[in-house]
């Protein structure tokens, strides 16, 4: 037999389910969500517009767009701005240079994304905790790491504070900075970041004061760790500011062929995450992104996501040849047509606050400063070979350590002295490896 009408239950119950259908055209018990009944799927965040927009102060010539409210930006800090967007590609292309000579191992250039880094490095707080990828070297530059400091980290020499020289190039860390040691395997930092905004909150001298800025490419945001991370923060609310630099390439893989949705600004909406589209070539609208972005992070104790739209004009790093797998004429194309540092130059020069005699006189001083640098660092020692044990862990040194130590002491005592290729590379360190060859190892 067929029943029709209301199931026979409990007055309680029945109570509950007559309000239900109540309520029924207007929305489900367990969301906000508006009935409609009309079928309809929907593949954008962004209603009619299709694609999300983005954000956007100046124009490709440094001119404002009408009704564009500018950061507030004096004099003084627009030359601060400029010369440490410039310092990038001076540092890069020397660096660059010598990886090429055999001096140092890699290197990594950030041609093109000078605006975005300098400009969110610009619009944070210097002990905000930064957790980068590893093209953000100009954050730590923002913030007083020195260019000796540079250098040590990419020739892993005795004043190497990153790692002692246990590191690959580029891979800079600095408590002093905020600055978290950048590790390689990608998106790791990306759930780290909704952890360390996590512990800001819980720190009292810190909370609604200091945010976590994570960095990753989009290219990383294909790690299942991106989706970790945000939903951590989403989840357990932290002041997590996510800013994904998309630069167009994932090494050798075009974002065409990355994403099939509109990049990676339209998953912050799918975790609750306010989100919002920059022209990553515009610093000025970069600045005023990443300002606003930090105020709703601490404001609401929530992550934030914002995506940096730029291009990648050099190498992927000294590994790749990216006219491998993209034209020589588009890279040039986007460096004339397209360049953050010249659009921010021409903005200067408007404002009358830049000329040729000061573009001259910066440059010659950058490279000056930057190759007296480098000859400095290229003449200096490594650390004592047994630095390569110290500090791996924190706490008592494990068993693994103390016999690889022994391990490495017994093979230099063995070949160290007879076999040309140690002898000559045990004379880049320190003393010379006689810290372990006289210590007490076995
Ligand atoms: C887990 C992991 N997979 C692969 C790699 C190799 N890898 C290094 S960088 C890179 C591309 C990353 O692209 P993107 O995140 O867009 O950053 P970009 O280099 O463009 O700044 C890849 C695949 C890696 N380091 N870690
Ligand atoms: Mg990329």
């Amino acid at each position: 037999m067929i029943r029709r009408g209301l199931p026979r239950t409990s007055p309680a119950l029945s109570r509950v389910f007559s309000q239900c259908l109540a309520r029924r055209q207007e929305v489900l018990p367990t969301t906000n969500s508006p009935i409609v009944s009309k079928l309809g799927f929907f593949n954008s965040v962004s209603g009619d517009a299709k694609q999300i927009p983005t954000f956007r102060l100046l124009d490709g010539v440094g001119k404002p767009l009408d009704g564009a409210v500018l950061p507030e930006v004096d004099e003084k800090f627009a030359r601060k701005l400029y010369e440490s967007m410039q310092l990038l590609p001076t540092l890069d292309n020397v660096l660059n240079n010598v990886q090429r000579q055999g001096k140092i191992s890699f290197y990594m250039t950030s041609h093109g994304e000078e605006a975005t880094i300098i400009g969110s490095a610009a619009a944070l707080e210097n002990d905000d905790e930064v957790l980068g990828q590893y093209r953000e070297m100009g954050v730590l530059l923002w913030r007083g790491f020195s260019i000796d400091k540079v250098m040590a980290q990419c020739f892993g020499n005795e004043e190497d504070t990153s790692g002692k020289g246990r590191q690959m190039p580029v891979h800079f860390g600095s408590p002093e900075h905020h600055f978290h040691t950048i590790s390689s395997p990608l998106a790791t930092q990306i759930p780290q970041a909704a952890g360390v905004a996590y512990a800001l909150r819980r720190t009292p001298s810190r909370r609604a004061r200091s945010i976590a800025a994570c960095f990753f490419g989009e290219g990383a945001a294909s790690e299942g760790d991106f989706h970790a991370g945000l939903m951590l923060a989403s989840t357990i609310p932290s002041p997590a500011l996510f800013i994904a630099r998309n630069n167009g390439f994932a090494i050798s893989t075009p974002s065409s062929e990355q994403y099939n949705g509109d990049g990676i600004a339209s998953r912050g909406p799918g975790y609750g995450i306010d989100t919002v589209r920059v022209d990553g070539n515009d610093i000025l609208a970069v600045i005023s992104a990443v300002r606003e972005g930090r105020r709703r992070c601490l404001e609401q104790g929530r992550a934030v996501l914002i995506e940096a739209m730029s291009y990648r004009v050099g190498h992927h790093s000294t590994s790749d040849d990216s006219f491998a797998y993209r034209a020589r004429t588009e890279v040039e194309d986007r460096k004339r047509i397209d360049n953050p540092i010249t659009r921010f130059r021409l903005f200067m020069e408007s404002q009358g606050w830049w000329d040729a005699d000061a573009e001259a006189e910066m440059k010659a001083r950058l490279k000056a400063d930057v190759m007296k640098s480098f000859k400095r660092a290229e003449n200096m020692k490594r650390c004592e070979l047994g630095e390569l044990f110290t500090d791996v862990y924190g706490g008592e040194e494990p068993w693994n350590i103390k016999e690889q130590r022994q391990e490495l002491t017994g093979l230099l005592r063995k070949y160290g002295e007879i076999w040309e290729p140690w002898r000559n590379e045990l004379g880049k360190f320190k003393n010379k490896g006689q810290d372990l060859l006289k210590g007490n190892a076995p």
